[in-house]
């Protein structure tokens, strides 16, 4: 029995010598020092013993688990360090290595232009409305003063997703849910940024998706001269003190009268240029008063109240603005694009 412990220790300090790694140690472990190891089998046998044998035969077993047990352990803290080791030779950070790029973008175009024209209507006292771009056929036509069959819904070829659920076309059926808000008490005084849909076939000047700003005063004695000013000051603010600005006649449904406003050329001063053609003139947005039949339809007395209303589009004027030839690059997202009006 002693020969067979000796025996196995031999083995057992033998195997442990050649371990590889933790798991052969952690193998070689549980196979000797196991429950089912034969060092526990031997344990067993021990019955058989003389009563004067059995406790020598006892601290002989406790003595070769403690060297197998020892030689296991320092194997181990061995192995441990050896693979820490490796760890910190195959992991070695090169400090001095330069960084790598990274592709900073910058502010967008159509953004700025955005925020822009934001801040200058909300210092002018406007407050910013938002509403659903999913919407009903009522809020987007209806309401509007555009009745179902009107000839002026052909204008704009819309994204239906039921009959009366729709894409919204411009962002006025916002105006129509804040004026319906308001239960008939002025003043409304806002401006509706946001994204509208078209059925249209992109080109250089054609998107199916593209952003409006409309604006919406509402008030008693709200008159035609409020909305000139109005116009004047933020073609001023937005493209030069020197810039003037003029009015033609034009027709929107949601308007009467509506009209249409230029401003001189911020490039040539109205000489005429390829900016504005040659006309000296630069189309930027369409206005009006509020048609009587909104006011109604929104639960306005059109008696007692008025309003001016008008509508513009960031593309057109990021476009002139910064002279981008292609309404495209505004949502193909280049950053060699987008990069270059960081400082602008
Ligand atoms: C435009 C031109 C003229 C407009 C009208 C309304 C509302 F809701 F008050 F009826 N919102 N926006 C309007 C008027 C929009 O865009 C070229």
């Amino acid at each position: 029995m002693q020969e067979r412990l000796l025996e196995l220790k031999e083995e057992a300090l033998a195997k442990v010598e050649a371990a590889a790694n933790l798991k052969e140690l952690n193998d070689i472990r549980v196979a000797y020092l196991g429950k089912k190891g034969p060092i526990t089998e031997v344990l067993r046998g021990m019955g058989k013993l003389s009563a004067e044998e059995r406790p020598k035969m006892g601290a002989l077993v406790n003595e070769v688990r403690e060297q197998i047990t020892e030689k296991l352990t320092a194997k181990q803290e061995l192995l441990e360090k050896e693979e820490v080791e490796r760890k910190l030779a195959s992991e070695t950070i090169d400090v001095t290595l330069p960084g790598r790029p990274v592709n900073v973008g910058g502010p967008h175009p159509l953004t700025k232009v955005i925020e822009e024209i934001e801040d200058l209507f909300l210092g002018m006292g406007y407050s910013i409305a938002e509403g659903p771009e999913v919407e009903k056929d009522y809020y987007n036509f209806e309401a509007l003063n555009l009745p179902k069959d009107h000839p002026a819904r052909d204008m704009q070829d819309s994204f239906y997703i039921t009959e009366d659920i729709l894409l919204r076309t411009q962002t006025s059926p916002v105006q129509a849910r804040t004026m319906e808000k308001h239960e008939g008490k002025g003043p409304v005084k806002i401006i509706c940024p946001g994204k509208v849909y078209r059925r249209d076939n992109d080109d250089a000047t054609h998107s199916h998706q593209f952003t409006q700003i409309e604006g919406l005063v509402v008030d008693e004695n709200i008159r035609m001269s409020d909305l000139k000013g109005t116009l004047n000051t933020f073609a001023k603010k937005m493209f030069g003190d020197d810039r003037e600005i003029r009015l033609r006649p034009s027709f929107f449904p949601f308007t009467e009268p509506s009209v249409e406003m230029d401003i001189s050329c911020f490039k040539c001063g109205g000489d005429g240029c390829n900016v504005c053609k040659k006309t000296g003139w630069i189309e930027i947005l369409g206005a009006g008063m509020v048609h009587p039949n909104v006011l109604e339809m929104s639960g306005f007395d059109s008696k007692k109240y008025t309003g001016f209303a008008f509508g513009m589009g960031p593309e057109r004027i990021a476009m002139l603005k910064y002279g981008i030839d292609d309404i495209r690059h505004l949502y193909t997202n280049d950053n060699r694009f987008i990069k270059q009006f960081n400082r602008a």
